[in-house]
């Protein structure tokens, strides 16, 4: 145990980082406590710097499908980092990852490696306007694809959680091109290119609205957007940093049967390590240097121990594993959904595979206008309620939890009783 405790912590940190944290929404602001300062984590469980277990429903926001210092992960990193930490010159791993993701995602023809979501995402819009010669790219509010300037307008995630979703230090003349339009409004974005024809470059989209709560593509949505991309000129980008090999064994784009022209893709595949990656049609990632113009680069990018780390985690994922996530995932929703009937609450479940969020509103959310109609004092006691009682949650109703396969359905099963106990103290 450390021999601070976890205020003494938090009241050291804020002298020299700001806030505290490295990351806004770890910061607990919006459920009113201090955050928790983690000491250890295995399989399913976390322990705080006071000695606290819980059950974790964040998963380092996704990436740990396996769970926790899964022991195929932490022996390739161990064993990767004894061969040396960083080359910033190719290495066989690389191509077995690049190769494992082409295989995996049908859209995906190539692969370039980048040390994060965000980068995927800066490099992807910068790829889609290079290949169109275009500038306007279409986002959707409440959509959060990393903190690149371009993303921020409307963003979800931090940036709604904080109430700044369009950030101050963004120039207006960065943003002018980022036109937004509601998740699930195909006429809007219909509108947008009518607007703006020939100058679309490209849409980008979460197939699973995932930083906004859990808000999923409405029947036609995707396949509309598709579509519209196809007919107007413009690449059309999922953003899978949460999706990804999460929803599904080809992400949200394997779930819903879309082919888009790019994909991005974050921590997942380096089995949480930080790393991420942009693929997809042969012809669109060619214009990469060094084979095209189109200038991107990172001396960290491809890193031996995340690639490691992410050839563990991805070949351990198969249709059992999957099977068995869905399984206590569901065991999860019918329990909450049980929860809700028994209290006469008329909150929202909504989940897409293993990513679920509940929102505190009476209407079912499709947008971002509606998840922000949610009742958020009611969520922060929710959340703190639920934290009292060992359950780890995201503490933001603007983000999803995850489960995981290390989850037991005793587990679940805990977290269903916590539930209830929870919502009753805010009622
Ligand atoms: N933006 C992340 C969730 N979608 C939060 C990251 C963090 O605070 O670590």
């Amino acid at each position: 145990m450390n021999s601070q405790s976890n205020s003494q912590l938090m009241a050291e940190a804020r002298e020299v980082i700001p806030g505290g944290v490295n990351s806004p929404v770890r910061a607990f602001g919006p459920v009113g406590i201090e955050p928790r300062f983690i000491a250890r984590a295995a399989g399913a469980r976390l322990w705080d710097v006071e000695g606290k277990e819980y059950i974790d429903f964040v998963g380092s926001w996704g990436p740990l499908i396996h769970g926790h210092a899964y022991g195929p992960v932490v022996e390739a990193v161990c064993q990767a980092a004894g061969r040396g930490t960083s080359f910033g010159a190719p290495t066989a791993a690389e191509v077995q990852l690049a190769r494992l993701v082409c295989e995996r995602v049908g859209s995906v023809e190539m692969v370039r490696l980048v040390n994060s979501g965000t980068e995927a995402t800066m490099t992807a819009v910068r790829l889609a306007r290079a290949f169109t010669s275009r500038s306007k790219i279409i986002k959707f509010i409440g959509g959060y694809h990393g903190h690149a300037d371009t993303f921020l307008v409307k963003a979800g995630s931090g940036a709604a959680t904080l109430g700044t979703p369009t950030s101050p230090g963004v120039p207006k003349e960065v943003v002018a091109d980022s036109l937004t339009a509601e998740f699930n409004d195909l006429e809007a974005v219909r509108l947008l290119f009518k607007a703006n024809a020939g100058q679309i470059a490209a849409v980008i989209v979460e197939p699973v609205c995932g930083n906004a709560g859990v808000i999923p593509p409405q029947d036609g949505f995707l396949q509309g957007l598709r579509e519209l991309s196809c007919s107007e000129g413009a690449v059309l980008i999922f953003d899978e940093v949460m999706t990804g090999f999460r929803v599904g064994p080809s992400g949200a784009q394997g779930l819903f049967g879309i082919t888009p022209d790019l994909t991005t893709f974050g921590k997942i595949i380096g089995g949480g390590l930080p790393i991420g990656a942009i693929g997809g049609r042969a012809e669109i990632m060619k214009q990469l240097a060094p084979v095209g113009p189109v200038y991107q680069a990172g001396t960290l990018s491809g890193n031996p121990i995340a690639v490691a780390a992410g050839l563990a985690s991805l070949r351990a994922l198969d249709s059992e594993l999957y099977n068995k996530i869905e399984s206590l995932t569901s065991r999860l929703e019918n329990g909450f959904r049980d929860n809700l009937a028994k209290l006469s609450l008329p909150f929202q479940f909504q989940r897409v595979g293993s990513m679920a969020c509940l929102f505190f509103t009476e209407q079912p959310v499709i947008n971002y206008a509606q998840a922000s109609s949610s009742d958020t004092e009611r969520f922060a006691a929710y959340f703190r309620a639920m934290l009292e009682r060992g359950i780890y949650l995201p503490p933001s109703q603007f983000e999803a939890f995850f489960i995981s396969a290390a989850h037991s359905p005793q587990d679940i099963d805990l977290a269903i009783e916590a539930n209830l106990g929870a919502l009753r103290t805010t009622t």
